[in-house]
């Protein structure tokens, strides 16, 4: 099994975290290099990280190389709530990714613009109810689901993309999972 992906991208992290008890390579992958382009073009055209290889089978998409991987090691599928939870930490990453983007391509993603409004819009739609159901603890269990809440925060942070200062109970829950082994030798910042 090999994961290819890059060391900051929040969906890679997830599963290179979730697959840390398990035998893979990891191949970390410089996207905007010509190398890394030359390679993702010969394997999968959407162009993004992660893709996942195993013997023949290429897969892309986080979502669906999680779904291979529940069938692979027959693993319960996630419930109807936590597909819900995984939708909207991929909605907030994906705005931050659209941010990050406009942002590098000199674009003032502060602009009261309808593209950047409709982002931060929903970001912060999004922080909030993730709050909640942190607050009410939907996100006790360590799982797929709570994983990627980790790793969503954690590159915000790190990216200093949004400000999650406000969000009390998404910083407590950013502060009791850091020590983890698993998340320690995937962070982003080393
Ligand atoms: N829906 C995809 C999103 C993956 C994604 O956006 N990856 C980013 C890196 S974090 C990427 O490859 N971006 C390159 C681009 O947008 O050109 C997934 O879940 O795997």
């Amino acid at each position: 099994m090999k994961l290819y992906g890059s060391n900051t991208s929040p969906y890679v992290r997830r599963l290179r975290i979730w697959l840390s008890d398990r035998e893979f390579t990891y191949v970390n992958i410089d996207i905007f290099s010509s190398e890394g382009r030359s390679l993702l073009k010969k394997k999968n055209p959407t162009l993004k990280i992660p893709m996942f290889e195993d013997g023949d089978q290429v897969v892309f998409d986080s979502n669906v190389i999680y779904r291979y991987l529940e069938e692979k090691f027959s693993i319960p599928h996630l419930t109807w709530d936590q597909e819900n939870q995984l939708t909207m930490i991929n909605a907030a990453s994906d705005s931050l990714i659209q941010l990050l983007l406009c942002d590098r391509s000199n674009l003032d993603t502060h602009a009261d613009i309808m593209f950047f409004k409709l982002q931060r819009e929903r970001l912060q739609e999004l922080f909030e109810e993730l709050d909640k159901q942190v607050a009410n603890g939907l996100f006790n269990n360590w799982n797929y689901a709570s994983i990627s809440l980790y790793c969503l925060i954690d590159w915000a942070e790190f990216r200093k993309l949004y400000d999650l200062k406000a969000f009390s109970h998404i910083n407590s829950f950013h502060q009791q999972h850091a020590a983890r082994p698993e998340i320690t030798a995937t962070d982003p910042r080393v």
